[in-house]
């Protein structure tokens, strides 16, 4: 990595130390609130915009120049994974994701494909070094998965879900079942973030977009050691390259996903960032205003703004300032802009 990078205040805050501004991006950075993603997304469909380097490349780097913000995160879903484990992805118009032929409570193990990371996700490969060579030097680039427990929710459900009916049952009925396939997307995701380092990501965010479904209970069992595993792998293949863990309604599981050991917290806009950070001791914390807020008036936009900066303790010390969860499709562009100036402006030493 170069120093340029490794002196980045990204860098610097993920790994708690002090920054001269707040390091700041957001979550679905690139993405359909602009015209330009819109228009590629126009002649392509979403799967083929991920596979495709020169394109993954350009919406990257778009969202970096539009919006100023100190950190790049590649152009993927969290989801591509599961091509690479036998299910069949699709991403309809309208409906999102949707998985064709679903892990259920009846399914057979032997239905899960043995991976092969590295010839499945050339293409991702091709795309994180591109983009690497296309970025600013200065400017770091995530690289990121999804946790076992999150993309098993989609493998079961077939696509998104609100009560999670199908994993629970599978998670309950037959708990060894569920953890082979955790064990299954494990060992994938390790490879798939290894494939990611090697290209050239500079840091790898964890999104378990949906472990505040579970028990304090059940998510040391199902979710947890798992995205442990992966952080694990990470700190030993390279202690230069920060990682982040994140999840949504996670009030009451933060302590424990905190011995997962990432190196950076990601806290939804429900939960109090500062108390988290005293608290529970956390090194560096990520978020997190609510994406809704950027639909608001400029005027509201630095209200809430400056209500969360004099909630943190030292915005200068292991803080990236985030959404609570991605930006929403109807996010005017200049708000996004607006928010990130405003950042950079009012932490400024
Ligand atoms: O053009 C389109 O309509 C596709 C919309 C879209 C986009 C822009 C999807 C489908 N995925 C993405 C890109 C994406 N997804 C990125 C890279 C973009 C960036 O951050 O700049 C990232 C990091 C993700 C991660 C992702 N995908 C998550 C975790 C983050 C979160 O929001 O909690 C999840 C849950 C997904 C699944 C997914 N992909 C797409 C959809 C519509 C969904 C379903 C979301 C749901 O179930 O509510």
């Amino acid at each position: 990595m170069s120093t340029q990078i490794e002196q980045s205040p990204f860098i610097q805050a993920c790994f708690g130390h002090e920054t001269p501004y707040t390091p700041v991006w957001i979550m679905r950075q690139a993405g359909r609130y602009q015209k330009e993603y819109r228009d590629i997304r126009a002649k392509h469909s979403f799967l083929e915009l991920c596979k495709s380097p020169e394109l993954v490349s350009d919406v990257t780097c778009l969202a970096v120049n539009m919006l100023n913000v100190d950190a790049a995160i590649i152009f993927a879903d969290i989801l591509l994974i599961l091509e690479s484990l036998g299910f069949d992805l699709d991403f309809l118009k309208g409906h999102g994701p949707s998985i064709h032929n679903p892990f259920r409570l009846e399914s057979n193990l032997d239905q899960i494909a043995e991976p092969n990371i590295p010839e499945s996700y050339a293409y991702l490969h091709q795309a994180v070094a591109l983009t690497r060579k296309n970025l600013p030097a200065h400017v770091p680039l995530i690289g990121f998965a999804g946790s076992p427990f999150t993309v098993a929710s989609y493998a079961i459900e077939g696509g998104s879900s609100k009560n999670f009916e199908h994993t629970k049952k599978l998670m309950r009925s037959d708990p060894d079942k569920m953890i082979a396939l955790l064990n299954h997307l494990t060992e994938a995701t390790i490879d798939y973030v290894k494939l990611q380092m090697d290209a050239g990501a500079n840091a790898i965010q964890i999104f378990d977009s949906w472990i505040g479904v579970l028990s304090a209970q059940e998510a040391q069992t199902f979710a947890i050691p798992f995205a442990k595993q992966i952080f694990d792998f990470i700190k030993m293949y390279s202690a230069q390259v920060p990682s982040i863990y994140f999840g949504v309604n996670t009030a009451h599981l933060i302590a424990s996903m905190k011995g997962a050991g990432s190196d950076v917290m990601g806290i939804d806009f429900r939960t109090p960032l500062n108390t988290m950070k005293q608290n529970l001791k956390l090194k560096a914390v990520q978020g997190n205003l609510d994406p809704i807020t950027l639909l608001c008036d400029k005027a509201v936009i630095e209200h809430e703004l400056d209500h969360l900066l004099s909630t943190v303790n030292n915005p200068n010390q292991g803080y990236i300032f985030n959404l609570g969860h991605g930006i929403l499709p109807n996010t005017p562009v200049e708000h996004a802009q607006f928010l990130v100036e405003q950042v950079h402006q009012k932490t400024k030493r």
